[in-house]
C-alpha cells in the first residue's frame, strides 16, 4: 500500500516537473493589462516577458483592422518592450504576439483589452 502510495506520489512529481519544463516563454505582465478595460486612450503599450525574447510579431486588431505601432522585430534578446500606438480609440482590441524564447522555441498568444467607450481622444477608427 504504502509502495503504491509512493509511486503515485512520484508520478504525479513527475508530471509536474515536465509541466514545468514545458513552460517555456509566458507574457508574464501586459500594460494594458489582459481583459482590463481602461478609461484612457493608451498611447503605448507595455510587455514583459518571462525571459529574454526575439519579438517577432506584435499585432494589435480592433474588430475589423490592424491598429499602427511602433513595433519593429528586435535582433537582441530582451524581456521588456514598449511600443508607441498613435490612434488608437475605444473598442476591444485583440493583442497577438509571437516571440523565440532562449530555447530556440516559438510561441504565440493573445490577450484581449477594451478602450471604454467614453475614453477621451477618440478618433474615427
Ligand atoms: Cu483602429
Amino acid at each position: 500500500m504504502s509502495k503504491l502510495v509512493t509511486r503515485f506520489i512520484v508520478s504525479v512529481s513527475l508530471l509536474l516537473s515536465a509541466q514545468f519544463a514545458w513552460a517555456h516563454t509566458a507574457l508574464k505582465q501586459a500594460t494594458p493589462a489582459p481583459d482590463a478595460v481602461v478609461a484612457a486612450v493608451p498611447t503605448k503599450i507595455d510587455l514583459v516577458f518571462s525571459e529574454s525574447v526575439k519579438l517577432v510579431k506584435l499585432q494589435i486588431m480592433a474588430s475589423d483592422h490592424e491598429m499602427p505601432s511602433s513595433f519593429a522585430p528586435n535582433d537582441t534578446a530582451q524581456a521588456e518592450f514598449s511600443f508607441e500606438t498613435p490612434g488608437m480609440h475605444p473598442g476591444t482590441f485583440t493583442v497577438n504576439w509571437s516571440v523565440l524564447g532562449a530555447d530556440g522555441h516559438p510561441v504565440n498568444n493573445s490577450y484581449k483589452f477594451t478602450v471604454d467607450q467614453a475614453a477621451a481622444g477618440s478618433a474615427a477608427n
